[in-house]
């Protein structure tokens, strides 16, 4: 856990936050302010600050981060309209929680890539 992290105090239950699933190693939960009628957001329980840096030192963490991205789109009932899995790294990202998470969006049309 590292001291001020949000998203390390939702993980503890030090923060409320509306899960919709869970495995031994993450997380995953409605995103406060959604960007679309499904916006979860999907973590691992230990502190990494953006993807580049869980890719490097826990890669098998980080395929599971994205099996739960899966899961989630699929309770969602997301898999046959489609859906969109991205992280934000840094500043012109617009990252603004540094503790690594996948946006999993979808329930409407999304647009194009930025
Ligand atoms: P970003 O990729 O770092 O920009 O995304 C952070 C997300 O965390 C953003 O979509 C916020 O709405 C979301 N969030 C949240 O779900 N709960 C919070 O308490 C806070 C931010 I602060």
């Amino acid at each position: 856990m590292s001291a001020d992290c949000l998203f390390c105090k939702i993980v503890a239950g030090e923060i409320p936050a509306d899960v919709v699933h869970e495995t031994e190693t993450t997380l995953a939960f409605r995103d406060i302010d959604p960007k679309a009628p499904v916006h979860v957001l999907v973590v691992p329980r230990a502190h990494h600050p953006n993807v580049a840096a869980l890719a490097a030192g826990a890669p098998g963490l980080a395929a599971e981060v994205l099996a739960t991205a899966a899961a989630v789109a699929e309770a969602e009932g997301l898999t046959g309209s489609g859906y969109r899995t991205l992280f934000n790294t840094g500043p012109d990202a617009g990252q603004t929680v540094f503790h690594v998470h996948a946006h999993v969006l979808g329930g409407h049309p999304l647009g194009g890539m930025a």
